[in-house]
């Protein structure tokens, strides 16, 4: 490996700037784009040394800082199977970009060592960006060191974050997955939709009646992109309006993340009543629906209230295939306390617990043989073991079934191609909603009114140093600073059916409140209290939370 050229050139174009604090966060290292440079370089150094650690799978490198405001930006590495890096080499990027200058090639060489890893095997890196202006010389920047070593590079451009994934699964699974191209990714999703129209009967319920029409808020981001794909595609089957389509601003005042803190909606949304709203955030990953209904009111159907329309399809489904098959729903702490009721005491549905971040539900979710992961936050998907799958197919061959077997093996074989197991996908849990939404001849305020969530809030808090918020328990203790937690459990004692947690963020340098509550007059107050402890306990800076 040329280490004289990779350490000539990480000295004069990209030196380290010496970042406290910098660590390979919730999804990955995200921070104003102008600190990234020798971040994302040493990232691609780290990306061919993982790939030939894996015997020269390919690697996914992903230049986005998803929902964070514009002049931010991000890398994330992706696993040949299209998970987030392993944890243990989440640890290593961290010490890698941390590194002096003066140190960086004999840190490699021990990576090297420590790994046992073949500096001769071949190596194969794939690389995507969101539409951001700083995401090209970022892009560039990771390219360059990959290419001095000599690795292979499929560089696909402007991408969106689970296009990327989809690409690493397919080219590693040798096209098993689907075709390794975008115009591979849309046409898997496409044509599964498609044919979801002439599978999934529509039931005529005469109350409610499932509209073909959608308004999409698309973050004026690398979604817009994927969404007038879409819109191309299936022209004839749904009507997609696509806003905040890429003239404004990223993410400013819309997207998911957006929508979903602030309860209300993006910008230039469409000024009509109760109609079928979508936002995603601003690399499509994340997706909530919502609309406003006659009195006004701004009703939101988040990451919860779409994994439970899934799961609810699911296991009806499952039931009527006459099929063993275990299924569950893996959720965080940002959970509504109703979704969760409804999944465990109505649906029967087993619901799993863990930390933020997809790396973590997606693993958790590994674990049932269907698994379905969201965080409220609109980011999640559906996995399916591989013999799943294949009993799945298998039984739709089976001339022994039932007709009423026959025609939930074949929704759920469909069901399968138009979601994006690679990871959370905003369009493609866009498709499935709709499909779902169809079948059950549902309107949007059906949906909604499924169970009802408890009030609930989330806020920042700027502090000197997030790092001092440590917790537990899935991130609903609080263990230090000392004495925070005792204080949120007493202001929590005076809320019926209160809950709150607080944690420090992972792509964004703030704490993060949740509160949720019986009635909704006191939620504000709440998470305004806890908010205050949060300042008055972790340091604080800036604006006093006011607590009502
Ligand atoms: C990323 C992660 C999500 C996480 C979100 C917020 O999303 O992929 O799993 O929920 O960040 O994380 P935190 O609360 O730690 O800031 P995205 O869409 O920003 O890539």
């Amino acid at each position: 490996m040329d280490y004289s050229e990779i350490d000539h050139i990480s000295r004069t174009c990209f030196p380290n700037n010496n970042l406290k604090n910098i660590q390979y966060g919730t999804a990955g290292f995200r921070m104003r784009a102008e600190l990234l440079n020798h971040v994302v370089y040493r990232m691609g150094i780290l990306s061919v040394l993982r790939s030939k650690f894996l015997n020269g799978a390919g690697i996914g490198l992903m230049i986005t800082a998803s929902h964070n405001e514009e002049p931010d930006n991000g890398i994330k590495i992706v696993d040949p199977a299209g998970e987030m890096l392993e944890s243990d080499w989440e640890e290593i990027a961290t010490m890698l970009v941390k590194v002096q200058d003066t140190e960086l090639i004999e840190t490699i060489k021990s990576i090297i060592k420590d790994k046992n890893i073949d500096e001769n095997s071949s190596a194969s890196v794939i690389i995507g960006r969101d539409s951001r202006e700083s995401s090209l010389a970022l892009s560039k920047a990771a390219i360059k060191p990959i290419e001095i070593l000599k690795a292979t590079v499929k560089d696909f451009g402007i991408i969106t974050t689970p296009q990327l994934h989809y690409l690493v699964v397919c080219i590693n699974s040798n096209g098993v997955y689907g075709v390794p191209t975008i115009d591979g990714y849309f046409d898997k999703l496409s044509n599964a939709f498609i044919k979801s129209q002439t599978i999934e009967n529509k039931i005529n319920n005469k109350k409610y009646s499932y509209t073909n029409q959608l308004y999409v808020d698309a973050a004026n981001g690398v979604g817009a992109f994927a969404a007038k794909e879409f819109k191309k595609q299936l022209n004839n089957i749904i009507t997609i309006n696509i806003f905040n389509d890429g003239a404004g601003k990223l993410n400013y005042k819309c997207g998911a993340d957006y929508v979903k803190i602030h309860q209300a909606p993006p910008l230039n949304n469409p000024s009509k009543l109760n109609i079928k709203c979508a936002s995603i955030d601003g690399d499509a990953d994340r997706l909530v629906y919502y609309y406003v209904d006659e009195n006004n009111k701004f009703n939101l159907l988040d990451g919860d209230k779409i994994a439970i329309l899934i799961v609810s399809y699911l296991k009806e489904l499952i039931e009527a295939s006459g099929l063993s098959i275990n299924l569950g729903l893996v959720q965080t702490a940002y959970a509504n306390g109703a979704s969760t009721n409804y999944v465990t005491e109505i649906l029967n549905v087993p619901v799993a617990f863990t930390e933020t971040g997809v790396k973590h539900l997606h693993h958790r979710a590994q674990q049932f043989d269907i698994g379905v992961y969201f965080e409220a936050n609109g980011h999640g998907t559906v996995i399916f073991r591989d013999e799943i799958i294949k009993m799945i197919r298998n039984s739709t061959l089976n001339k022994e079934i039932s007709n009423q077997q026959r025609e939930s093996v074949l929704k759920l074989s469909n069901l399968i191609d138009i979601i994006n197991q690679t990871v959370g996908d905003a369009l493609s849990d866009m498709l499935l909603v709709e499909t779902i939404l169809y079948a059950r001849d549902w309107d949007i305020v059906m949906w909604k009114e499924c169970y009802l969530d408890f009030p609930n809030r989330q806020l920042k808090v700027k502090v000197k140093d997030r790092n001092i918020i440590k917790t537990t328990d899935a991130e609903r203790k609080c263990i230090s600073p000392i004495g925070l937690q005792e204080k949120i459990d007493e202001i929590v004692s005076h809320y019926p059916k209160g809950r709150s947690f607080v944690r420090a963020s992972g792509t964004e340098d703030i704490v993060r409140v949740y509160a949720e509550c019986q009635d909704p007059m006191d939620v504000e107050k709440l998470a305004a209290q806890v908010s205050l402890a949060v300042y008055q306990f972790a340091g604080g800076v800036g604006e006093i939370p006011i607590a009502i």
